[in-house]
């Protein structure tokens, strides 16, 4: 259930008060409070709002961006905090992450990195603006066992359908798992393209662990 707190957090980001965003965060971690619920009812909320604002018009990109620094602010104490409740029993598996190529939003693939490392998988975070030879090259070089590629605009989805061609050329396709989202994406996208699919974070853990069982 959503609490006073996390209408607070939303607001944070609403306002893009990157202070106020940060305190918030800090005392949430400070007074062990259920941290995904933060993310899901407080932060995550305030950016989706955000992202409302701008598409009616009553934003503009300065407030996106001070919007998303406020978000980021948030996850930089809340990253580490999820990331040290490692959960040691879960399987481990290699993971190669990041942002497709042309897109720079990585506030959702970060989240999924923290929790999926969260849960014993070792992971590769690639950062955002990632080439399907990049995401290719270090799969390879990690041994990974799903690659996992985030796109937020419905420009640079296509190049997850790439991955997926890259991943089958090379031969990997029996072993190397793709795992796509972001919110430019569906489940009938991921099953067009031959792709497994999740819509958040913890879901994004879930679908991890049923693929490398
Ligand atoms: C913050 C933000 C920005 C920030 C990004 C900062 C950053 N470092 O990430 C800034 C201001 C830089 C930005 C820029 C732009 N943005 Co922007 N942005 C957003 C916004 C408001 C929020 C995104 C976000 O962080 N959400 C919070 C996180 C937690 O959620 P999430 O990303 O969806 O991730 C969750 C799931 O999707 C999933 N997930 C995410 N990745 C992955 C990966 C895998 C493998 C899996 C399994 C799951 C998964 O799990 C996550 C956690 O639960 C969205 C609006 C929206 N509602 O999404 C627009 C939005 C994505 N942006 C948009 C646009 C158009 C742009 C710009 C083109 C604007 C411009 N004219 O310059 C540029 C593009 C820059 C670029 N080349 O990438 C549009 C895209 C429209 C479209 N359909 O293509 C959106 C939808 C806004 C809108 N409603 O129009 N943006």
């Amino acid at each position: 259930m959503p609490q006073p707190m996390h209408e607070q957090m939303r607001q944070a980001v609403i306002d893009g008060d990157s202070e106020r965003a940060r305190a918030l965060a800090r005392a949430a971690v400070d007074a062990g409070a259920d941290l995904l619920a933060s993310v899901e009812w407080g932060f995550s909320a305030g950016i989706r709002a955000v992202g409302e604002l701008w598409e009616q018009g009553d934003y503009f990109l300065p407030e996106l961006v001070q919007g998303a620094e406020a978000m980021k602010a948030a996850m930089a104490v809340i990253n580490p905090a999820l990331a040290a409740a490692r959960q040691e029993a879960k399987p481990k598996a290699r993971v190669v992450i990041g942002t497709v190529e042309g897109d720079l939003h990585d506030i959702g693939k970060t989240l999924v990195a923290t929790l999926l490392e969260a849960n014993g998988f070792e992971v590769h975070d690639l950062g955002a603006d990632v080439s399907v030879a990049l995401f290719l090259e270090r799969a390879r070089a990690e041994g990974a066992d799903i690659v996992a590629a985030s796109a937020l605009l419905t420009t640079t989805m296509g190049a997850q359908q790439d991955l997926v061609q890259a991943v089958t050329a090379a031969g990997l396709g029996g072993k190397l798992r793709v795992l796509v989202g972001g919110s430019a994406t569906t489940p009938a996208w991921a099953e067009r393209i031959g792709a497994h699919y999740a819509e958040n974070a913890q879901r994004a853990v879930e679908v991890a662990c049923r693929l490398v069982s």
